[in-house]
């Protein structure tokens, strides 16, 4: 008998990670509760121990979180999705399609560190020219170009890496987030891919509610001062 799956995330304005699985069950249909503990709050310090064994989100819950099954970490989170849910396309059908999105997921989950800090995400800001340093550009210029060969081997016409949206456009969903708050330049094939990152509906509905977010976090804010 399935368990319901509860996610615990973080602040949707800045939390990249918890928007990653959050979003890939959104699109994919897979039903699920959120529970969200804001960085730095009361809640966070009193309920962390007990909902995420690694102190970290997302966590997903599998039954009553904090005394059901836990999957802990992005990348073991969406294992976990395609084991119970293998007929959603959480991964391509395609075995080489399958590997190639793995490899893009690995790849973004230990890489990229430039990019990571220079521009965390901030959905509700804007912050045009800031981070755009040569590591970062760089970084940004592998992304691309990784982007690019994907969609152009296993994309067909698609708006998606892949076809069909997978796990391998969820993990970039943050990605297109901060292109959009901070400008960097971009190839036209890029611009298109994020383009179509920032519209779909989970990413519409998860930036709707992290504009309404009002919580200054400052290590996610290093080009702005405390309200
Ligand atoms: N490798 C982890 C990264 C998780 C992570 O760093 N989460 C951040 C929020 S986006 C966090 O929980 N930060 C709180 C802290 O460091 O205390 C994953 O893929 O889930």
């Amino acid at each position: 008998m399935p368990q319901p799956l509860t996610l615990v995330i973080g602040n949707k304005n800045y939390s990249s990670w918890s928007l990653r699985p959050w979003a890939l069950m959104t699109e994919l249909g897979i039903p699920f509760s959120e529970r969200m503990l804001k960085f730095d709050s009361e809640d966070w310090e009193a309920n962390i121990d007990a909902l995420s064994p690694a102190r970290l989100v997302p966590v997903l819950w599998e039954g009553e979180p904090g005394e059901g099954f836990a999957t802990f970490d992005t990348v073991a989170i969406v294992e976990r999705l395609n084991d119970l849910h293998p007929d959603r396309g959480v991964w391509p059908a395609d075995d080489r399609a399958r590997a190639r999105a793995r490899s893009l997921v690995a790849n973004f989950h230990s890489g990229y560190a430039a990019l990571r800090s220079a521009m965390p995400m901030n959905i509700r800001s804007h912050h045009p020219g800031k981070g755009h340093e040569p590591d970062v550009l760089a970084d940004i210029e592998r992304l691309a170009a990784l982007w690019r060969d994907t969609r152009g081997e296993f994309g067909t016409r698609s708006p998606y890496l892949f076809g069909n949206f997978s796990a391998a456009d969820a993990y970039f969903l943050p990605v297109a987030s901060r292109f959009a708050t901070y400008d960097p330049p971009l190839p036209a094939e890029a611009e298109e891919y994020c383009r179509a990152l920032l519209d779909t509906k989970a990413m519409r509905e998860w930036s709707r509610a992290a504009r309404l977010e009002t919580e200054f976090v400052p290590m996610d804010e290093p080009y702005a001062d405390p309200p």
